[in-house]
C-alpha cells in the first residue's frame, strides 16, 4: 500500500479553512495509516488562494478545479465550494478516479445528488458527505445508547436548528440566499444536519408535511461576498431573496416515531443552536450543540425517587475519538468534528473500507428536503419514498 495520501481541496473560505485545519490535525492527534499530504488548494481568485495555501499549510495551489481533478499526484478531492459546484466537480473527480469528500447538502436537488452517487459507484471510488455533527462524541454516545436499547422504542424526535445571522434586513444578499447557488435556504443548510442526525439516530423518514417563509424578500447587493456576518449600506441596490428564511415540518418515521423539525435563520439570540430530544419507552436523550461535550440521558429504569436527567460529559477516552485529544473534562469544539469526519474518510481510503455517511446518505437527505418542499407547495403530506 502507498504510504501517502495526496489531498486536493477546492474552496478556501469557511469550510475550506475548517477542512484545512482538520488535515493538519489528523497526523498530529491520530495515527493515520497513510501520511496525509496537503498537496493543493484550489480557488478562483489567485491572490486569495495563494494566501490561503500559505496560511493553511498547502504545498501549492490551483485556480482551476478542472486541472486539480485531473492531476496524477492527487488521490482525493475535497469539495467545500457553494452547492452549485458540487455536482460537476464530484462527477469529474470520480471519473478521474479520485476519492471524493463533499460538503452538505450534496447537491442543489435530488436529481443531481442521485447523479453524483451514480458516478461515485460507477467509478468505484470512496465517497463521503460532510455531515460533521455525526462525529460529535456525545452524538456517537447517543447512537450507542439507542442501539443498546437503553431508551427502548422511540416515540419522538424533536429537533431544532436556530440561527439569527440574517435577522437584520441590511444583511447582504450573500450566496446562501440565492437558490441557484445554494439550492435551498434554512432547510438545506441547517435542516439537512438535523435530518441527517434524525436518520442516524431514529431511522428513515416515511412522510413529511411542512411550512416555510421568506420574511425579508429583498436585500442589499454587495460586491464582495461576506460570510455569516456583514451589513450593507442602506442605499445599496437591492436583489431578491430566493430561498426560505425558515422551514418547519412534521414527520413520521418508518418505525412509527413522530418528529418535528424547525430550521430558521430568524431565531434572534441563537447563534448556532442545533438541538434535539428523543423520547423512547424506557428513557430519553437530549443534546444541545452549544454544549456539545454533554449528553443528557434519562432512564425510567433508574431507582425510583432518584430518577432524573443525568448530565454526561462525553469527554473521556471511552467515548469515540476522545482518546486522541485531551484528558477527561478538557473539552473539544466545532473544529474537532471536521477532524473526526476527515480522519474517518482518509482511513476508509487507506484501509479500503466503506466510509459513512456516504453519498447515499446525501441522497436520502435530499429526498427528505425535496419531500418537505413538495409538501409545502402542495399543502399536503408527501411520502418520502415517492420521490
Ligand atoms: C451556516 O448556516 C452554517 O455554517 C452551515 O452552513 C453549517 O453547515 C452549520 O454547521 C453551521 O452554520
Amino acid at each position: 500500500m502507498e504510504d501517502k495520501l495526496n489531498v486536493g481541496l477546492i474552496g478556501y473560505k469557511f469550510m475550506g479553512k475548517a477542512h484545512s485545519n482538520a488535515f493538519q490535525r489528523i497526523g498530529m492527534f491520530f495515527e493515520p495509516s497513510r501520511k496525509i499530504v496537503m498537496k493543493a488548494i484550489c480557488g478562483r481568485n489567485e491572490s486569495w488562494v495563494r494566501e490561503s495555501a500559505q496560511k493553511y499549510g498547502w504545498e501549492g495551489y490551483e485556480t482551476s478545479w478542472e486541472k486539480l481533478v485531473r492531476r496524477d499526484d492527487i488521490d482525493m478531492v475535497d469539495i467545500t465550494t457553494p452547492s452549485n459546484f458540487h455536482k460537476e466537480i464530484a462527477i469529474a473527480a470520480a471519473e478521474n478516479g479520485k476519492h471524493v469528500f463533499c460538503e452538505k447538502p450534496l447537491a442543489l436537488n435530488l436529481k443531481d445528488a442521485r447523479e453524483m452517487l451514480k458516478a461515485a459507484e460507477k467509478n468505484n471510488i470512496k465517497h463521503q458527505i460532510g455531515f460533521n455533527y455525526r462525529f460529535i462524541p456525545a452524538i456517537q454516545l447517543a447512537k450507542k445508547l439507542i442501539d443498546k436499547g437503553k431508551i427502548g422504542k422511540i416515540y419522538h424526535f424533536r429537533g431544532t436548528y436556530l440561527q439569527d445571522f440574517i435577522v437584520d434586513p441590511l444583511f447582504p444578499l450573500v450566496w446562501r440566499l440565492d437558490k441557484e447557488v445554494a439550492g435551498s435556504g434554512s432547510l438545506g443548510d441547517l435542516g439537512a444536519h438535523i435530518i441527517d442526525v434524525a436518520r442516524f439516530l431514529v431511522g428513515e423518514f416515511d412522510r413529511v408535511i411542512g411550512i416555510n417563509k421568506t420574511f425579508i424578500k429583498e436585500r442589499p447587493l454587495v460586491e464582495r461576498m461576506t460570510g455569516l456576518s456583514g451589513k450593507a449600506q442602506s442605499d445599496a441596490p437591492m436583489g431578491e431573496v430566493t430561498v426560505d428564511d425558515a422551514t418547519i415540518f412534521l414527520a413520521e418515521f418508518k418505525n412509527g416515531a413522530l418528529g418535528s423539525i424547525e430550521a430558521t435563520r430568524f431565531a434572534n439570540g441563537h447563534k448556532n443552536a442545533m438541538s434535539f430530544e428523543i423520547n423512547g419507552s424506557k428513557g430519553s436523550i437530549k443534546f444541545e450543540f452549544e454544549r456539545m461535550n454533554e449528553l443528557q440521558y434519562f432512564s425510567s429504569e433508574d431507582e425510583e425517587g432518584v430518577q432524573g436527567f443525568r448530565l454526561i460529559q462525553a469527554t473521556e477516552g471511552i467515548h469515540p475519538y476522545m482518546q486522541a485529544w485531551w484528558p477527561a473534562g478538557h473539552v473539544i469544539g466545532y473544529e474537532h468534528t471536521f477532524v473526526h469526519e476527515l480522519y474517518e474518510f482518509t482511513e476508509a481510503i487507506a484501509k479500503d473500507r466503506h466510509p459513512e455517511p456516504d453519498f447515499n446518505d446525501g441522497v436520502k437527505c435530499s429526498q427528505v428536503l425535496e419531500a418537505v418542499d413538495l409538501s409545502i407547495e402542495e399543502r399536503q403530506w408527501v411520502e418520502v419514498d415517492s420521490l
